[in-house]
């Protein structure tokens, strides 16, 4: 399969991550894509290609103006107050506060961020742009009949909302190359996200429609970020009851575990349709991973993959997240491998 790539991932090289009260240098960093494109290379996947230009018009199809407007100059606002650090939020419209944009980058960044780890630095928007266009080029594949692609997207972009950013996402990837699809020919689109996090972001950006089908398989909110979205009794409102499928999983939770959770959810995935699958691609569920906390072994990632391979539906895989270790190459290229089915 071809896969989509750039090196101005590296442009997004944050110092920080808010971690434990320390400023950490960040689990969300370049050499994770390096080790993916060393792997895709190394088991020669298929060839490795550049994203085209699609402009802004698609990722405003699926996010809010005044925050991409945001996120485009929130690094010379904050820089131009003199500040010393990456911009970070300290304030939020919490509970019975109002809801409306300020204007110092201070108000800004607290009403955009849906976290603090999430630093803000120079580079930052160019690579987020440049890797929604990596989603997009994967998305244009799809449309154009290739029955698989992997868009080797960094940063990643699943807790990315309407109009919200955090979980080291800016913009959801992985929502503006099934909104593509979408506006392309495709009636139905289904996301199936496996990474280790609840989609909090596409599940926002999808709640209400019942063209796109969201299936996010995670650690319970109880007890795994993002906290406050992710439990199962949330289906989807208004048009979109009923396409949205929740699988919390407590801590320790294996394969075999987590198997049943998946094919449960293609299940559902399979009664609507869809014309294509997203697929939300975080190797965060890895046993050794150092923020999570389900127990997959490198086998089992080529199982899966082969399990969504069954659906017979072209599939889009999108990468999110997965840290810290050079298995995550080996496990993201498993998936891809077990989808091929070799
Ligand atoms: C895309 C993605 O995987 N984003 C993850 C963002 C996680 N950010 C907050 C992490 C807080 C982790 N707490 C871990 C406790 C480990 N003992
Ligand atoms: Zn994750």
């Amino acid at each position: 399969m071809i896969t989509v790539y750039t090196e101005k991932h590296k442009l997004r090289d944050s110092k920080t991550e808010l971690f434990g009260g320390e400023l950490i240098h960040p689990h969300e960093r370049p050499s994770r894509a390096e080790y993916i494109i060393d792997r895709v290379r190394e088991v020669n996947l298929g060839e490795v290609r550049a994203p085209e230009d699609f402009g802004m018009e698609p990722i405003l199809r699926t996010h809010d103006a005044g925050f991409v407007g945001f996120l485009e100059t929130a690094w010379d606002d904050w820089a131009a107050e003199g500040y010393k650090g990456e911009a970070i939020a300290t304030c939020w419209p919490a509970r019975r506060m109002v809801h409306r944009v300020p204007n110092h980058v201070d108000g800004k960044l607290g009403y955009y961020a849906m976290a603090a780890e999430t630093s803000i630095s120079p580079g930052t928007w160019e690579a987020a742009l440049a890797t929604a266009q990596v989603a997009l080029t994967g998305a244009e594949l799809l449309r154009s009949g290739a029955g698989a692609a992997f868009a080797l997207c960094r940063p990643p972009g699943h807790h990315a909302a309407f109009d919200m950013f955090g979980g080291y996402c800016f913009m959801n990837n992985a929502s503006i190359a099934a909104q593509y699809l979408r506006d392309h020919n495709a009636a139905r689109v289904a996301i199936v996200d496996v990474d280790f996090h609840h989609g909090n972001g596409t599940q926002d950006i999808f709640y209400e429609r019942d063209d796109v089908v969201f299936v996010s398989l995670h650690g319970h909110p109880a007890d795994a970020f993002p906290h406050f979205l992710g439990y199962a009794d949330e289906t989807g409102t208004g048009n979109g009851i009923g396409h949205n499928y929740n699988y919390p999983m407590k801590p320790g939770t294996a394969f075999a575990e987590w198997r049943r959770a998946l094919l449960d959810g293609l299940a559902k995935v399979q009664t609507h349709s869809p014309d294509a699958i997203v697929v939300s691609l975080g190797v965060d569920t890895f046993e050794n991973d150092p923020i999570s906390f389900f127990k997959l072994k490198t086998d089992d990632y080529r199982t899966f993959g082969a399990d969504i391979a069954r659906l017979g539906v072209p599939t889009l895989f999108v990468m999110e997240g997965g840290y810290d270790v050079s298995e995550i190459g080996i496990n993201t290229v498993n998936v891809l491998q077990g989808f091929e089915g070799d």
